[in-house]
């Protein structure tokens, strides 16, 4: 790790936020802070104070995305916008999103205490909901930021009914003005993150410059039999959905192996959520619903994955004796490439700094892939340990994080430098 002694932002103040931040959490499932809930709310109601307290303009847009703005000297300028998401999954860690939210913030406050005045605004953004919610869609608020959250994804519903477009509006969103949180005055995405993976730090590298993302597709499958009593029913004469279920979980793995082993490229897929009904252990089960999640570098690859999955789980119903009636795709993003301008004042930034890099694909999904559509946008990894998340373990450097933050800084005051002329035409 190159020298973080003397750094043009205050990684003490960085890591004390982060911790602090942590600690809102479900103290039975630390840490948890699920989007939509009481303690993600209360995470919320943190993290604007500390934009009030960095002098920053907040407010929640339509799409329920929590923005600190700083103005910049020209009126006429564009944003430069950085960001993540404070939402976690169920027992997730205390970096994931969160890093780059208060990185984010850290670059803000450090410009201000340099007494530095950008040309360009600069908005902090804490992108709603980017994990899956409890709706079934990720990146609800970065979908709405780049007009890609339809009506009918809106609709999608919670386990209680609750619709999506209802829980937007209870977080401050405005469902009803949705088209208002688009935005076509983002002349740079930046995005700080834990690289979620052991590559940095296995090859002792301080940071990664994400050059592309993986794109996504959500697949929720539904295998109805029939409920029967567990000890009467003869083994020939059961519909069992959970049988069903299981045989789809060893075909998504079995197939997903066989893709990622056919070189062309990055390719995993997950079976993580299960449910079968009525989960009683004398009940045979009589429905089972499971979400899959599928990911590579190539949509065709993913689509042809999916055609045969499609086609494994209709005999995988008949030889169960059970009926398939749900395979809906609730979600299907295309892979997303990062701004090699923007990799490259970062590289210059890092270089400046004493810092390694290394250019490397994600395999995790994020905010950024979204911003991709309506700005450049790049990505900064950061090592984490062992290169565990999703789980408590998660662990990251106060150091590391440090590092990223301040190679972030500088290439936000590269970028501004730049004349006019060159932006606009950047920003044509
Ligand atoms: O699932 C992901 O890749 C991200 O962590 N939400
Ligand atoms: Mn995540
Ligand atoms: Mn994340």
């Amino acid at each position: 790790m190159g020298d973080t002694s003397n750094l043009p932002i205050d990684g003490a103040r960085l890591w004390t936020d982060l911790m602090d931040l942590a600690a809102i959490t479900d103290p039975d499932r630390p840490y948890t802070r699920r989007s939509f809930s009481a303690l993600f709310l209360e995470g919320r109601t943190w993290l604007s104070r500390r934009f009030q307290e960095a002098g920053l303009d907040v407010r929640i847009d339509a799409g329920g995305n929590l923005i600190g703005r700083m103005e910049g000297s020209d009126p006429a300028g564009r944003t430069i916008m950085i960001g993540s998401h404070s939402d976690t999954v169920p027992s997730g860690g205390r970096f994931d999103g969160t890093a780059g939210v208060i990185t984010a913030l850290e670059v803000v406050r450090s410009l201000r205490d340099a007494g530095r005045t950008t040309r360009h605004a600069i908005e902090v953004v804490d992108f709603l909901a980017e994990e899956p919610s409890e709706y079934g869609l990720s990146c609800v608020g970065s979908r709405a930021m780049t007009g890609m959250l339809p009506a009918q994804m809106a609709g999608y519903q919670d386990g209680r009914g609750e619709k999506l477009l209802d829980a937007i509006d209870r977080v401050g969103g405005r469902i009803d003005r949705i088209g208002d949180a688009r935005r076509d005055d983002i002349a740079a995405f930046f995005e700080l993150h834990i690289e979620q993976g052991i590559v940095l730090e296995t090859g002792g590298i301080d940071l990664g410059l994400v050059t592309s993302i993986a794109g996504i597709a959500r697949i929720e499958v539904i295998f109805e039999g029939r409920a029967d009593h567990a000890g009467t029913t003869p083994m020939g004469l059961r519909s069992d959905a959970g049988v069903a279920a299981a045989q789809c979980v060893c075909a998504v793995s079995e197939l997903a192996a066989s893709y990622a082993s056919a070189n062309r490229g990055h390719f995993v897929a997950t079976a993580g959520v299960v449910d079968i009904s009525p989960n009683a252990a004398n009940v045979v089960p009589g429905r089972a619903r499971l979400l899959l999640d599928i990911r590579s570098e190539d949509r065709v690859f993913t689509h042809e994955f999916l055609k045969e999955l499609d086609a494994r789980t209709r005999d995988i119903a008949t030889a169960c004796r059970v009926e398939r009636p749900g395979w809906t795709v609730l979600s299907d993003t295309t892979p997303s490439l990062c701004d090699p301008d923007l990799l490259d004042l970062l590289r210059q930034g890092a270089d400046d700094l004493g810092f390694s890099t290394l250019c490397m694909a994600s395999g995790a999904g994020h905010d950024a892939a979204f911003l991709t559509h309506v700005a450049p946008a790049a990505m900064v990894f950061v090592p984490c340990r062992d290169g565990r998340s999703h789980a408590p373990e998660e662990w990251a450097e106060p150091d590391a994080i440090a590092a990223g933050a301040a190679t972030i800084y500088e290439a936000v005051l590269r970028f501004d430098a730049r004349r006019p002329q060159d932006t606009q035409d950047q920003e044509s």
